[in-house]
Order: structure tokens, then C-alpha cells, then sequence
């Protein structure tokens, strides 16, 4: 197994640190802006399968870093498959696509026929990814795949991330009593486990036809009940006013405007019903299972 990592001046591969030193596992330096790097791996390489993960994935950064979102969601997206292409690869490519691409104008829903109406740089950078797959696995009989993932979560989660935020916040909070800065409480996600996502993923490369799908639960909730569920489970009740919410008569949150963002997307509800039926995919943890998981690792 091959792997692509950006330099960085300080660590970046804690993620990976308990493989970082097995056998079959080479880390490689790279990045999907720069297409002559990519050709140049792949060729060495000859990988069977490659899973493009790379991104500026934070929806709210987008807002911030248009051109640079554009030119690793989106351009970087063209460059592996263009370096698969000129470099004649009999290789499957996977596409981390999302459920950003909907926009949340529907709420229904959402499987692969739904409309796509991104509203931030992030989601129209991921859209033109999309369409680009599409692209080349009808022009070049590529065997390229989008995941539409939903929101996937676990204790890896990045900590800029509304679970992780919440689940670092809460753990803070037991401690310091300091409360936790948020903003629209009142989006609604389908929240899955990233270990049931990955496991899709590897599922879409192995079937004999490309096709893209839809990965979700089919069940969604509000931050605002991520947080009671995560509360509930340490066996507190949350109190929630306008402004925030208190526990014990201690405030918990704050809501913070700062965290707003110039376009919402105020809901996520996904049908992953073809890949049930088509991959045999469905997922094991629930969103109970999944707070407790990341309230475990951020509290000890
Ligand atoms: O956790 P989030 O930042 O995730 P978001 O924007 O839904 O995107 C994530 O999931 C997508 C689908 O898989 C990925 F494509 C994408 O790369 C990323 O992994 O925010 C979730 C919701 C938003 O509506 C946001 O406005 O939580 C709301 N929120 C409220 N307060 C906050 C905060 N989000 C963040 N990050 N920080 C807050 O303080």
C-alpha cells in the first residue's frame, strides 16, 4: 500500500502513526497540485486502485480560500485522472465526492438522481470533481466512482469539525468549566462512522461495473442533538436557551456568530439504498455508538 503526504513543517501523520512503520505501507511526498509529481508516482507505482481523499475539506475555510479550494478539490481531481489517463493505467479510481453537492434545498431524501446545488466554494470545487469522474469514465471507459459521502465521524475527526469540536469542548468543559463557541446549532446532518464509510469506499472498487452511490444512514439529527445525545450519555440533561445552553446551571455553549457561515446548508438526509441493495453495504454504528466512541477518547 502507497500513500501520498503533503510536507509540512511540523508533524502531520499522527493519524497514521500506529502503521507508519509496517511493511507494507510506503508514504510518499506529494500533493494533487502538482500534476508532474502524480505522474511520476503513478508510473512508479502502478497502483491497482486509487482513492482520492485529497482535499481542502473544511466547508467554512472555503469561504475564506476559494482559489486554493478550487485548485486541490477540483483541479486536483483532473490531474489524477489525467495522470491515469496519459499514463494508460488499467487502474480503479475512487472519488471522495459529498453530500455538500446537494446544498440542503431538499428536505427529503437524497440519492444519486437528487439535484445538485452547491453552496459554498468547497461544494462547487467537489461538483466540478464530480462531474470530471463522469467525464472520463464515459469518454475513456475509465473505471472511475464517486462516494457521495454524508458526514462520516469518529475520534480521528479533524478538531475544526462540529462532532470533534463538541466532543473536545465537552471534555474541556468537565474539566475547565469553559464553554464551548458554536454556530447555527440548528443544522441538520446524516451522521455516520468513518470505519463503516472506508469500508464502502473499498466496496465500490470491487464490483465489475463503475457506478456512483450514495453513502449514509438515513437517519439525521440537529448539532444541537448531537450535543444532547453526547450530554445524556454522561447522564447530564442540557437546557437550551437562545443565546446557548447551560448544564448543572453552568453554561455549556455559546453560540458565537463568528461560526455562521455566509451560506448554510440547513440540511443532510441521504438514501443509500443503491449501494444496500447493489454493494450489500449498510452501516454497523449508530449515532449513539459514535459520541460515545469520541467522548471516550477526548475524556479518557
Ligand atoms: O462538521 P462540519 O464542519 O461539517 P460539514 O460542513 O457538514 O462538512 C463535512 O462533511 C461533508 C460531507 O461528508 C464533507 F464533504 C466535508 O468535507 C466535511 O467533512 O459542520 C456541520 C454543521 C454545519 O452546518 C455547520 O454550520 O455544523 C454547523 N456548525 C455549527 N457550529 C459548525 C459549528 N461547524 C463547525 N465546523 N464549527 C462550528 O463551530
Amino acid at each position: 500500500m502507497h500513500g501520498i503526504k503533503r510536507r509540512s513543517s511540523s508533524l502531520n501523520t499522527q493519524r497514521i502513526d500506529h502503521i507508519f512503520d509496517h511493511p507494507n505501507l510506503e508514504l510518499h511526498y506529494g500533493d494533487v497540485t502538482d500534476s508532474m509529481c502524480l505522474t511520476r508516482l503513478f508510473n512508479q507505482i502502478k497502483p491497482d486502485e486509487i482513492y482520492n481523499l485529497a482535499a481542502q475539506s473544511h466547508v467554512a475555510v472555503s469561504f475564506e480560500q476559494p482559489e486554493y479550494t478550487a485548485q486541490v478539490d477540483a483541479l486536483g481531481t483532473m490531474r489524477v485522472l489525467e495522470a491515469v489517463r496519459l499514463l494508460d493505467l488499467k487502474c480503479k479510481v475512487y472519488q471522495a465526492s459529498t453530500s455538500e453537492l446537494y446544498g440542503g434545498v431538499s428536505m427529503g431524501k437524497l440519492n444519486e438522481d437528487s439535484p445538485m446545488v452547491p453552496k459554498s466554494p468547497y461544494a462547487c470545487a467537489k461538483l466540478y470533481a464530480y462531474w470530471m469522474v463522469r467525464n472520463y469514465r464515459e469518454a475513456y471507459n475509465m473505471y472511475a466512482v464517486n462516494g457521495i459521502l454524508f458526514n462520516h465521524e469518529s475520534p480521528r475527526r479533524g478538531e475544526t469539525f462540529v462532532t470533534r469540536k463538541i466532543t473536545r469542548g465537552i471534555a474541556n468543559w468537565l474539566k475547565t468549566g469553559q464553554s464551548i463557541r458554536l454556530g447555527n446549532v440548528y443544522a441538520v446532518r446524516d451522521w455516520g462512522h468513518a470505519k463503516d464509510y472506508v469500508e464502502a469506499m473499498w466496496l465500490m472498487l470491487q464490483q465489475d461495473t463503475p457506478k456512483d452511490y450514495v453513502i449514509a444512514t438515513g437517519i439525521a439529527f440537529s448539532v444541537k442533538t448531537f450535543i444532547d445525545i453526547c450530554m445524556h450519555t454522561l447522564g447530564k440533561q442540557v437546557e437550551w436557551f437562545a443565546t446557548g445552553a447551560y448544564v448543572d446551571g453552568k453554561p455549556l455553549v455559546r453560540i458565537d456568530r463568528r461560526y455562521y457561515r455566509p451560506n448554510e446548508v440547513n440540511h443532510l438526509l441521504g438514501d443509500s439504498t443503491k449501494a444496500r441493495t447493489e454493494l450489500g453495504w449498510q452501516p454497523k454504528y449508530d449515532i449513539t455508538q459514535i459520541a460515545e466512541e469520541m467522548l471516550k477518547e477526548d475524556i479518557g
